[in-house]
């Protein structure tokens, strides 16, 4: 089986990873390669960022590897949190604290104006060259928290495509069929099935 590293720390984001890849890939996180420091990811895009963490990855271990970078991008707030989604409340990966953050922002926009999307970039640098994937998914910021599932915004963001359910309320395998990262990965996929 293939092997390939996904440079990211965030455990939520491989387990559904290696969910969507499947067996086709061994999919080696952060961990399995020994790197345990800090990646730096300061770029001003996402796209940016995907590629400084892949090319950290290569640079310093050699693999062939992706990365990505998500951002919830709301009309409402121009664009905001987007590249700065993770620390939005001001700590890192604090997601009650962004979500408040967002709630609290937009307490007197109504519901019509509270459109948003997830936009997910992936980087794949492979036998020396880089390819990019994109993936996004429309939906609406709700004005409370809805389920327990997922993970970061999921419990206020309402896909369009759907049934009225937040990311939070939907089985893994329903979110990553209309997610943005389950859309920038299947691109992923396509290519690599391709070779
Ligand atoms: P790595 O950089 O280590 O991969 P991260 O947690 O920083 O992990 P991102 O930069 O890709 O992940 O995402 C930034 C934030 O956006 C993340 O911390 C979450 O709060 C949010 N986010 C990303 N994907 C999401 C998803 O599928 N559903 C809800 N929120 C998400």
């Amino acid at each position: 089986m293939k092997q390939i590293v996904f440079a990211t720390n965030n455990a939520h984001k491989l387990e559904e990873l290696r969910q969507i890849m499947g067996e086709r890939f061994e999919v080696l996180s952060l961990a399995d390669i020994n790197c345990h420091e800090d990646i730096p990811e300061d770029k001003p895009t996402i796209e940016g960022n995907a590629r400084q963490k892949a090319e950290y990855i290569r640079e310093h271990y050699g693999y062939d590897c992706f990365s990505d970078d998500t951002g919830l991008e709301i009309d409402a707030l121009d664009g905001e949190p987007g590249v700065h989604s993770a620390r939005y409340g001001g700590v890192a990966h604090d997601s009650e604290r962004n979500i408040d953050k967002v709630l609290r922002l937009m307490a007197d926009v109504p519901m019509e104006q509270r459109t948003a999307h997830f936009r997910t970039a992936i980087c794949l640098l492979m036998d020396g060259e880089e390819h990019l994937f994109e993936g996004r998914v429309e939906g609406r910021i709700l004005t409370e928290r809805h389920g327990t599932g997922g993970f970061g915004y999921d419990s206020i963001f309402q896909p369009l495509e759907g049934d009225g359910r937040t990311f939070a309320q939907m089985q893994p395998e329903e979110k990553n069929a209309i997610s943005h990262r389950g859309r920038a990965v299947a691109k992923l996929v396509q290519f690599l099935q391709a070779l």
